[in-house]
């Protein structure tokens, strides 16, 4: 077995990326994958030598003149978007909605007393609980997702805080998908209250932006909760578009309004782009698209290393991510963040086996729905864990052939051999072989 670890985070990182229970990519890969004739493309290009530019403004006129022009003489940046291309990736039409503070909304809907006051739900001040989420009266006062309950309770002195009722959430979550799914199979979840939704395949006449609106509408009907809704045509711009608006959101992001609305869009909303990324790159005077926009692709691979075609596009408003379209997958994980610390190993090992089960039972679905019954072939196994003060380890071993609780519950005990402290999250998973190297494993 091969094994890497890695160490990231810092105390008070936000966990806006960790929802509590999420099937979502492991740490370190790349956001998307950029389709190969483009990188093929991309890379004739590049093999071309471009004379070292030094930076320069464009200004606001040349940019509206020609909306091509990218910053660069070299010619590359504007060839990698032109106009048939730009037409080929802005056909999508894809849907992102995500519940308006989720766990609070339930319990307000369920008591709506709790309706008129700041309310947090997560563990106790008292036990160094930590608060799942709050309702937007409580963060009218600074109070947020994966605070210490503590400090919530300083900051908004009135704040009730409940504990969370995961089973309720997750049989309104099974309400809600079962919405979505009236209207495509292409759904890809990324947690309980939050999903894509690929309806390019519409019948002709019918909107995209209707059939977000009908969908609203029909959540609140059955479950009493508001929802945001963004439409667009790609991933990026659908999550931009939900959260542009919240709460009970609705926005609509079309083709045309790519280049206007993405130039003064700040570059935390871009995919990949985390809190610690967003400090560097302001500190290079990168604070919008349009500032990534008016780099050369050059600067850009200085500044974003081997992320940066993926930048420029995402900086252009161009995502070339599927709605978890079979086969595109390259990891399958699960992670639980607890409400309050887990301080015993033989605690952490019980909850290991619990998001063990919850994984089996999500990846026998995936196999099931989205890869028609194949099993793909797995390449490696994960598991991370975040301590109390927000250092996240991931250990990963490379791994062929049948596989059980047993090998994850190794990499955890490897992990706490290091180092031995309460921890808030746990996640385990696999890495996915590329379909092409399954087939190359399937001739061998
Ligand atoms: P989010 O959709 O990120 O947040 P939210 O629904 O509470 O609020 P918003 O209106 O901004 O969408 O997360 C969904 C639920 O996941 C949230 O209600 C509680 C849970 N959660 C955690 O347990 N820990 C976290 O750090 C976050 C961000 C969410
Ligand atoms: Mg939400
Ligand atoms: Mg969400």
């Amino acid at each position: 077995m091969i094994c890497k670890s890695s160490i990231t985070g810092s105390p008070g990182e936000s966990l806006a990326e960790l929802p509590e229970e999420s099937s979502s990519e492991l740490p370190g890969e790349s956001p998307q994958e950029l389709p190969l004739e483009l990188r093929q493309e991309l890379r004739q290009e590049l093999r071309q030598e471009v004379p070292h530019e030094v930076p320069h403004e464009v200004s606001e006129e040349s940019l509206e003149s020609d909306p091509l022009v990218l910053g660069s003489d070299s010619g590359i940046e504007s060839s990698l978007m032109n106009a048939e291309f730009i037409s080929k990736w802005t056909k999508s039409k894809i849907l992102h909605f995500d519940l308006d503070c989720f766990y609070a909304a339930v319990e307000m809907r369920d008591n709506p007393a709790l309706k008129r006051q700041p309310l947090g739900i997560g563990g106790s001040a008292q036990s160094r609980g930590v608060l799942c989420t709050a309702n937007y009266i409580a963060r009218s006062f600074g109070v947020r997702s994966a605070m210490s309950s503590s400090l919530a309770a300083r900051k908004c002195p009135n704040l009730v805080i409940l504990p969370p009722n995961f089973k309720k959430y997750k049989a309104v979550s099974r309400e809600v998908f079962a919405i979505f799914a009236q209207y495509t199979s292409k759904i890809q979840g990324l947690s309980l209250d939050e999903a894509f939704l690929d309806v390019t395949d519409l019948p002709p006449g019918v909107l995209a932006r209707d059939v977000a609106r009908e969908i609203k509408k029909k959540v609140f009907e059955k479950t009493g909760l508001t929802i945001s809704a963004g439409v667009s045509f790609n991933k990026f711009l659908a999550k931009v578009a939900s959260d542009w608006k919240k709460p009970d959101g609705f926005f609509v992001i079309p083709p045309s309004h790519r280049q206007v609305f993405v130039r003064d869009l700040d570059i935390k909303y871009i995919f990949g782009i985390g809190r610690k990324s967003c400090e560097r790159l302001n500190a290079h005077k990168i604070f919008t698209c349009g500032d990534i926009q008016r780099r050369s692709l050059r600067e850009l691979k200085q500044v974003f290393d081997s992320r940066y075609v993926d930048m420029f596009y995402m900086s252009h408003g161009i995502d070339f991510r599927r709605v978890d379209g079979f086969g595109d997958r390259k990891s399958f994980s699960v992670e639980e963040t607890f409400y309050e610390d887990i301080v015993e190993p033989l605690d952490m090992m019980q909850r290991l086996f619990r998001v063990y089960g919850d994984w089996h039972t999500r990846f026998q679905k995936y196999i099931l729905d989205k890869n028609e019954g194949d099993v793909p072939s797995v390449s490696a196994l994960v598991v991370k864990v975040k301590y109390h003060d927000f250092k996240q380890t991931t250990h990963e071993c490379r791994f062929r052939g049948s596989f059980g609780f047993e090998e994850f519950q190794k990499l955890l005990e490897y992990i706490l051999d290091k180092r031995r402290e309460p921890i808030r999250l746990l996640g385990l998973g696999v890495r996915l072989d590329k379909p092409e190297d399954q087939v190359q494993m399937s001739l061998l």
